[in-house]
């Protein structure tokens, strides 16, 4: 992570994770010191709402056969498709459902604000939307990966409390120094994970859920590694940012998740940096 400049006004400073020649593209003076901001709602032109409607629309079809049950069943409670949802809306039905609601920040976050957010049930949305011309690919994330691929199983009671766990043990890896060994198990999971259900297999990362080309691919493609989840082997894996993952780890429930992830990290952060590291694509 590479703080940039410091806003004057409040004191958020503006994050890059990963290599970029881009600085981030938020407006980080709007945010509050806890990074969260009002949903900007009159910035949004009609070609915004548009290009919301657009990728709603094309990833709508794409999710039978590939979303798991849980997201497909609650994907409607997201609301209005036809333009960006005003986040109060979505609030009153997602705060009814798990007690979870969702804040607007400009963009990527630091980890700590991030993990603080989330382990009080709340999850940070960025409420900017891609320009047209990335229409199928944007490296941050914007309010359509946040809503379309995050949002849905927050109505989900065991997902919702997996995510405040992670938020709590972020928080508690950020002491340890070890948050990069949590990223990746953020990564291969909450972004990145498949699960094996009744009709096949199926996805519940918000990566794959958000991305036309990756649903198909990592539920279909008989080229990336499928292994079973296994936090260990998860923290030893490097990722890659920009192309389909090369290996995924399916879980056979949201239980599952919950539980191989309940215990202490701590010993195992240890053990972690005894091992080397496994390549992206690494085949056992
Ligand atoms: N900020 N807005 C936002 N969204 C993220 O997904 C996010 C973040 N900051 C940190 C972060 N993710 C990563 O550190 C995760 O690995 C936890
Ligand atoms: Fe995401």
């Amino acid at each position: 992570m590479t703080g940039a400049v410091q806003d004057k006004a409040t004191g958020a400073t503006p994050v890059v994770y990963g290599a970029s020649d881009r600085p981030p593209r938020g407006d980080y003076s709007r945010a509050a010191l806890d990074y969260t901001c009002p949903q900007n709602y009159a910035a949004y032109t009609s070609a915004d709402h548009e290009t919301y409607r657009r990728l709603y629309e094309r990833q709508e079809t794409l999710v039978p056969g590939h979303a798991c049950d849980e997201f497909i069943a609650a994907l409607p409670l997201l609301g209005a498709k036809d333009r960006i949802p005003h986040f109060d809306e979505i609030n009153e039905r997602l705060h009814k459902a798990t007690g979870w609601e969702i804040v607007a920040v400009p963009g990527l976050i630091p980890e700590v604000p991030f993990f603080t957010l989330l382990a009080n049930r709340k999850f940070p949305c960025t409420d900017w939307i891609r320009k047209p011309e990335e229409f199928d690919y944007i490296v941050e994330p914007d309010v359509f990966h946040d809503l379309f691929g995050h949002v849905p199983l927050l109505f989900n009671p065991v997902f919702a409390d997996h995510m405040q766990e992670y938020g709590k043990g972020g928080l508690k890896a950020h002491g340890l120094d070890s948050c990069e060994l949590l990223s990746r198990l953020y990564w291969y999971t909450i972004e990145f994970g498949l699960i094996r259900q009744a009709d096949g297999l199926r996805a519940y990362g918000a990566g794959i859920l958000s991305s036309p080309g990756e649903l198909r691919h990592a539920t279909e493609s008989a080229e990336p590694n499928r292994l079973p989840l296994d936090v260990e082997r998860v923290m030893r894996t490097r990722y890659k940012i920009d192309s389909y993952q090369q290996t995924y780890f399916v879980i056979d429930s949201f239980q599952e998740l919950f539980d191989k992830t309940a215990p202490d990290f701590t010993p195992i952060y240890e053990r972690v940096r005894q091992l080397p590291e496994l390549a992206a694509d690494a085949a056992d």
